[in-house]
């Protein structure tokens, strides 16, 4: 009786090893390709909405409108510029002890939630153009530039609307910083 030895056919032991090798970069290229749905920067995951600025002959005014963060971790807007203002300043309203509303710069700015919206209010957080270039008139337009903690950059336009609401005092963030003069600067913060 002649001997029957079993070979495994050697192609197929090959065409598995193949398929193995094969199998490794594909799982790579599926795992890198999900990590890439988090938005890289703060600007790309965070879009602005129904934004617009307060009309006003002079002085100060502010900006309004709702920051929507699409992406799976916090976001913070740090600062803001617009061509409408010399120096803007990122604004929250707090009451003191009597109640009275007064605005002061936002220690640590603007943060917006993972999957979240921050809105920006007469009576709440605003982006405060502190020293205005020229009048802002109803209906025209004026661009706000956002950095964000990550030091990217979004450049919004916001239409210039009526609103006569809302005139908070305000309270500078560094009470004595430079002047000392007649510093009557109402206490903030207890
Ligand atoms: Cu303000």
């Amino acid at each position: 009786m002649p001997a029957i030895t079993f070979t495994p056919p050697r192609a197929a032991r090959i065409l598995r090893g193949a398929i193995a090798a094969a199998a490794v970069p594909l799982l790579l290229t599926a795992c890198s390709s999900a990590d890439k749905k988090e938005a890289a920067t703060s600007a790309a995951a965070v879009t602005i909405a129904d934004q617009w600025v307060k009309a006003a002959d002079g002085g100060m005014s502010a900006a309004f409108g709702d920051l929507i963060n699409s992406g799976d971790t916090p976001r913070t807007v740090v600062s803001a510029t617009s061509p409408a203002s010399g120096r803007i300043e990122l604004h929250e309203v707090v009451a003191d002890a009597n109640g009275t509303k007064a605005m002061r710069p936002k220690r640590g700015g603007f943060v917006i939630p993972a999957h979240g919206r921050t809105r920006l209010r007469p009576g709440g957080d605003h982006i405060m153009f502190m020293d205005l270039r020229g009048p802002l008139r109803t209906g025209s337009e004026t661009s706000v530039t956002l950095t964000f903690e990550d030091g990217s950059t979004t450049t919004f336009t916001a239409q210039v609307r009526d609103f006569s609401g809302n005139q908070e005092n305000y309270v500078p963030d560094h009470a004595g910083g430079e002047s000392h003069a007649g510093a009557q600067t109402p206490a903030h913060g207890g």
